[in-house]
């Protein structure tokens, strides 16, 4: 970390009228949901992406598609929001104008209190039909066969309004972002006094456009991350550590700062 407490970031955020929080995968890291990028223990490290996150590869296999998908979802039912998703639904209690962005597929944000994260790449409980309209697939929570892990098969239901097979309602590589979570994104990151990007290799676009458009319009990124990114440069403030520390320390900080000064 730059500063323990990091007095810098915290003042940031202090005086903040608008922030907008942009999340990835490192944010769920703690609570037991896999990155895709990490050595070792992202999901990439284990599973080819080709076979299993593109619309070609859904139609190639749609019962080893939605497999590893259910699986995904399964474990995503049995994490908990950990003290980072917490910290951050303070953020936005304290300060009203703070807009959470998310890439993350998983509820967690919405579970800890985060009232109406964007979700970028969709979300793994929204289903819907491979038909152009789209039509969303309310699914029975515990109704199907247990997912397996590793490539355990599973054929994906049928939609009832057209018979179209249903397919995961996440933005899969080469898919057009939700038009509608991209504006917003954009208008907020480029309004918004401080952006902290949190949990994200920055690899992905053009969800990593935001942290960058953010900074192109004056306002302050903090980086919560172990690792390196690309983002580096950008940020007026690396802190480097795990989000489920960091976070809830840099909102102590701020607040204590508040009191104090
Ligand atoms: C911790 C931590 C702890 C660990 N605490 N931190 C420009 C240049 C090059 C390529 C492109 C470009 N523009 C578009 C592209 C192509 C492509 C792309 O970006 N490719 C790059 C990989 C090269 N983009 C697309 O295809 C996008 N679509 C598109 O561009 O469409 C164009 C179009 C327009 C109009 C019509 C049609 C098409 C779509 C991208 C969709 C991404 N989908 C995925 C899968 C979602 C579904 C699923 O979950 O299966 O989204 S890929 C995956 O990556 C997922 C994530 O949301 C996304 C970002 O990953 P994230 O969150 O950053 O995770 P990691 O693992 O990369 O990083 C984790 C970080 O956490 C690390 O830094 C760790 O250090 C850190 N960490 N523990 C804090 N405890």
């Amino acid at each position: 970390m730059d500063e323990v407490p990091p007095r810098r970031a915290a003042q940031l955020l202090r005086d903040a009228r608008r922030v907008v929080v942009f999340t990835g995968a490192g944010i769920s890291a703690e609570s037991g949901v896999p990155t895709f990028r990490d050595d070792l223990t992202g999901l990439w490290a284990r599973f080819d992406a080709r076979r299993l996150a593109t619309a070609t590869a859904f139609h190639a296999d749609p019962d080893l598609v939605w497999g590893w998908y259910e699986w995904r979802r399964t474990r995503v039912r049995q994490a908990e929001p950990n003290p980072g998703h917490r910290a951050i639904a303070t953020i936005e209690a304290r300060i009203p104008g703070t807009t959470v962005v998310t890439q993350n597929v998983d509820d967690l944000h919405e579970r800890a209190g985060s009232r109406a994260a964007i979700h970028l790449h969709g979300s793994l409980f929204a289903p819907r039909c491979v038909a152009a309209a789209g039509h969303p697939f309310r699914s029975t929570p515990d109704g199907g066969p247990a997912p397996s892990p590793d490539g355990g098969r599973i054929p994906p239901p049928r939609c009832a309004s057209c018979g179209a097979l249903v397919r995961p309602g996440v933005v899969w590589f080469g898919e057009a972002l939700p038009e509608a979570a991209l504006t917003a994104a954009v208008e907020a990151a480029a309004a918004c006094d401080v952006l902290l990007a949190v949990g994200t290799s920055g690899l992905v676009y053009p969800a990593a456009e935001i942290p960058r458009i953010a900074a192109g319009s004056g306002a302050a990124v903090v980086q919560v991350n172990p690792e390196p990114t690309p983002l580096d440069r950008v940020c007026a403030v690396n802190l480097r550590g795990a989000a489920a520390e960091v976070l809830p320390s840099l909102v102590g900080a701020a607040w204590e700062v508040a009191r104090n000064g």
